[in-house]
């Protein structure tokens, strides 16, 4: 009778398991197996105990790291944005497009006119892009409809997303994303709608893994969503933010009041956000997409979070009007090249510490015995190669809970 399910040998292996130098790597001839979809054991081939498997493969040198996790997208929406986009490189600018009724309203408008077979649809490639790079868990935001039966339906689709694909999805309300016209001059009572309506509703259909908001000036103030984040905390729900990406909103430090799993973007985050932050041990998620395609200048404060042993998650940000990037690799590259991440934060970023950033350090985000088995095989010399190359997969095969999704 197997002891395993797999077993595969001859494999370098990047455990990006913390405290542990240079990628976590076992040797130069490393082994991993696997029962009923997760890791039974790992290590040098050398210390390998007696035991079978159904499986046995040699991977013949080739490197295997976690597979990889993208802890922020919006990537379930109605439309797109190109057309702004291309009217904003012609000179048109945000104040334009805004009152020609662009922006996020646009999207809002063709999301709540979407059914949820079409919402679906659109958002299936998306979630395929990311697992073809390597990618098995991936977090799906709320947060176009601003109305409770499309906010509803956006959960409902991410769920779907999960059930009908080979990623594991876990969804985030994020209703509070931006004040929707039907409460223009009353984001008070939109803020209580969402804590009276969709909250109960998608906590009682378990439809959300967490709750969200957009703390800015030009959307929720940090009064308004302590109000949202005391009613998320009392129906068990975490919370994350996006915090202090266009201005310093105290956003950092409200996410940790709340001990936020994350708080994400942080361009414009204080030293007393950072020490917040440190203290309630929130994941600092760094959205380079959204960065480049603002063209932001102002860098989140890297170093004091390296400094306060914040642990730092790079993510797509995907969404139509401020991150239209599908790739996870291209996050990576952009976090190594735009906020100096190195190879190896980037791939923390991407594994461990994504999952921890969705509370899921204990179950994956490392190769470690009893996390679950999803990993990727990589054709790269080292690690350090998934942040330098652009645009070549190198990815030989993926797998998610022992098995292979992509090869
Ligand atoms: N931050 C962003 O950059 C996006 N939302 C958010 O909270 C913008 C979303 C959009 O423009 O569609
Ligand atoms: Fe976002």
């Amino acid at each position: 009778m197997p002891d395993w399910d797999l077993l595969l040998s001859d494999a370098r292996i990047a455990t990006m398991c913390a405290g542990v130098p240079d990628y976590g790597v076992i040797g130069e001839r490393a082994a991993i197996a696997v029962k009923d979809g997760r890791i039974a054991w790992i290590g040098d081939q050398s210390g390998r105990p007696p035991g079978s498997a159904k499986t046995e493969r040699s991977l013949g040198g080739r490197w295997l790291t976690p597979a990889l996790i993208d802890c922020h997208t919006h990537l379930v929406f109605g439309g797109d944005r190109a057309a702004e986009f291309e009217q904003r490189l012609r000179g048109a600018s945000y104040e334009d497009i805004a009152r020609a009724g662009g922006g996020i309203m646009s999207t809002v408008r063709a999301t709540r006119s979407a059914s949820a077979d079409e919402l679906f649809a659109a958002a299936l490639p998306r979630v395929s892009a990311l697992i073809d790079e390597g990618v098995t868990t991936i977090e799906v935001k709320s947060g176009y409809g601003l109305d409770v039966a499309t906010e509803i339906r956006m959960l409902e689709v991410a769920r779907r997303l999960g059930e009908e694909s080979d990623a594991d999805i876990r969804t985030t309300l994020l209703a509070a994303h931006t004040v929707p016209p039907e409460f223009e001059n009353d984001a008070d009572a939109y803020i209580e709608l969402i804590c009276n309506e969709i909250l109960p509703e998608v906590t009682a259909r378990k439809l959300a893994d967490a709750v969200d908001a957009y703390c800015e000036p030009i959307a929720f103030s940090a009064a308004q969503i302590e109000r949202l984040f005391q009613k998320a905390t009392e129906l068990g729900l975490p919370v994350k933010l996006h915090a202090d990406q266009l201005s310093d909103g105290g956003g950092a430090e409200l996410a940790a009041r709340f001990n936020a799993l994350s708080a994400d973007h942080l361009e414009y985050t204080s030293i007393s956000g950072v020490k917040a932050m440190a203290a309630a041990r929130s994941v600092a998620v760094l959205l380079p997409g959204a960065f480049l395609t603002l063209g932001e200048t102002r860098l989140p404060p890297i170093e004091e979070f390296r400094t306060h042993e914040i642990p730092i998650a790079v993510a797509t940000d995907c969404n139509p009007g401020t991150s239209p990037i599908c790739s996870l690799r291209t996050a990576m590259m952009l976090a190594s090249r735009l906020f100096k991440l190195t190879p190896e934060e980037c791939l923390a970023g991407t594994t461990r510490e994504a999952a921890r950033a969705l509370g899921l350090l204990d179950d994956r985000g490392t190769l470690e015995v009893g996390k679950r088995a999803d990993f990727a095989i990589w054709d790269i010399g080292h690690p350090r190669e998934l942040a330098y190359w652009t645009g070549t997969l190198q990815l030989a095969e993926t797998f998610a809970g022992g098995h292979t999704t992509r090869s």
